[in-house]
């Protein structure tokens, strides 16, 4: 028995029509999985890379909400149910005009992978909505969160599914939800990650991603003798990822040149400050989904319409949504002499683009550079199942030590002969393994 590529690819296809994105997360790790497949054919004959493509569970539903003015809004929920063999569906919930079913499979198939990275017991899922969180009132995001989780609470549960946040969905919006859970299900349980302090959230979760993508850089780096502190650095977006990024790296004296938003990219000369870093949480909580106001403020130049891979840089970190670094960009990337890409956003780049960077750079996925997320999420999930909350030291040094282990994964199963990583295929197979072991073990379910 072989396992082709093409075949499957077209199964798959042909399964899930107009799904771009989701096609595009198969391939890659597929591709990524072929030799392994075939050295290991058990996994082949138990159909596990078509049983993990298939979700255990998709829920789509009607949210419908009143706007401030009165009128009738009609929004669409989603929870996709990828995977629960290593533990309970694990992944954020996206608010985002986006959001289709195809969009959140894709998310959820990765998820699953990046979740088994970790090593923590978390099995794969995401979900979310088409909802629009840019220029809404506060009450209008209350009530969209609250009718979103009055027909969502059924389906979850901190031992069957726990969501947590993701684009458009921070501390305000989990808030709401777990609010409108608590009162629904009558339990206070960690059905939700990403919580405030008071209700049991965890301390380092808001840095967490963007932290961890950091952490991870340090270790590609180290590979090659080399050090954050003093490089250049370029990160799209300006939300929590971007945040986090751009908190840690400054705080290593890396320079931040440049973040940026759907409105264009600020080019920040000397780099960002800690007062720039803060900044970007009042950008955020703003709704507002622009960028231009931190040039304003800051007195730095703002380009309108244009990604930021135009900015000569060390390091790139796309920290915004998918696909979202293109084969021009790339090229741009490397033609200014960067020589690491860390994907943090999920499939931050093409497809071409990861080709592309994988043979021109050192190019980590985002599955396992953005993994820092959900892991502090995981350990979230401990301290509220043991009823007490860590310190940040300790959750710090558990999110480190995580984000190391993620990186010794990637070289173990991605290192060719000439010493080179590929962290793409090594962050698939290692992610892989784990998830296929327990499928095999748990019988034909
Ligand atoms: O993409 C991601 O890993 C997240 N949005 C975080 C998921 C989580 O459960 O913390």
């Amino acid at each position: 028995m072989k396992f082709d590529v093409e075949k499957f690819m077209a199964e798959i296809i042909a399964k899930n029509p107009a799904e771009p994105e989701f096609h595009q997360a198969v391939r890659e790790v597929a591709e990524s999985l072929e030799d392994f497949l075939n050295d290991n054919p058990k996994y082949i004959e138990n159909k596990i890379l078509e049983r993990i493509a298939e979700p255990e569970r998709v829920v789509m539903f009607r949210v419908p909400w009143v706007d401030d003015k009165g009128e009738i809004q009609i929004n669409r929920g989603f929870r996709i149910q990828t995977n629960s063999a290593i533990g309970p569906y694990k992944g954020g919930f996206r608010f985002h005009p986006s959001v289709t079913l195809g969009s959140l499979k894709f998310l959820g198939f990765e998820q699953t992978f990046k979740n088994s990275l970790t090593t923590l017991p978390m099995g794969g899922g995401k979900g979310g909505s088409d909802f629009n969180p840019q220029g809404k009132s506060d009450m209008e995001i209350m009530r969209f969160c609250q009718s979103f989780m009055t027909e969502m609470f059924r389906h979850i549960g901190p031992e069957t599914d726990v969501p947590a946040g993701d684009i458009g969905v921070g501390a305000r919006e989990i808030g709401y939800l777990f609010g409108q859970y608590k009162r629904l299900a009558n339990q206070f349980v960690g059905v939700l990650t990403g919580k405030g302090r008071e209700y049991g959230g965890s301390l380092v979760r808001p840095e967490a991603t963007g932290y961890g993508t950091v952490y991870f850089a340090q270790h590609m780096l180290a590979l090659n003798g080399e050090e954050i502190r003093g490089k250049t650095a370029v990160v799209s977006g300006f939300g929590n990822v971007a945040w986090g990024a751009a908190k840690k790296l400054h705080e290593l004296g890396a320079k931040v040149v440049a973040i940026s938003g759907p409105d264009g990219y600020v080019y920040i000369e000397d780099g960002i400050t800690a007062e720039g870093v803060d900044y970007m949480l009042d950008l955020r909580a703003s709704n507002k989904n622009i960028v231009s106001p931190f040039a304003e403020k800051f007195g730095a130049k703002f380009i309108a319409g244009k990604k930021p891979w135009e900015v000569k840089c060390d390091i790139a970190f796309p920290c915004a949504i998918q696909n979202e670094l293109g084969i021009e960009d790339a090229k741009a990337l490397v033609a200014n002499g960067c020589k690491y890409v860390v994907e943090t956003s999920n499939m931050g780049c093409t497809a071409e683009a990861v080709e592309y960077l994988v043979a021109n750079v050192e190019f980590a996925p985002g599955k396992a550079a953005n993994a820092g997320g959900v892991a502090c999420s995981g350990l979230e999930m401990s301290q509220n199942a043991e009823k007490r909350s860590w310190t940040a030291e300790e959750v710090g040094a558990e999110l480190a030590k995580i984000m190391k282990g993620i990186h010794e994964t990637c070289v173990k199963y991605g290192k060719s002969a000439d010493g080179k990583v590929n962290y793409v295929k090594g962050a698939n197979i290692g992610g892989f393994i784990k998830v296929a072991d327990a499928m095999i073990a748990q019988g034909i379910v």
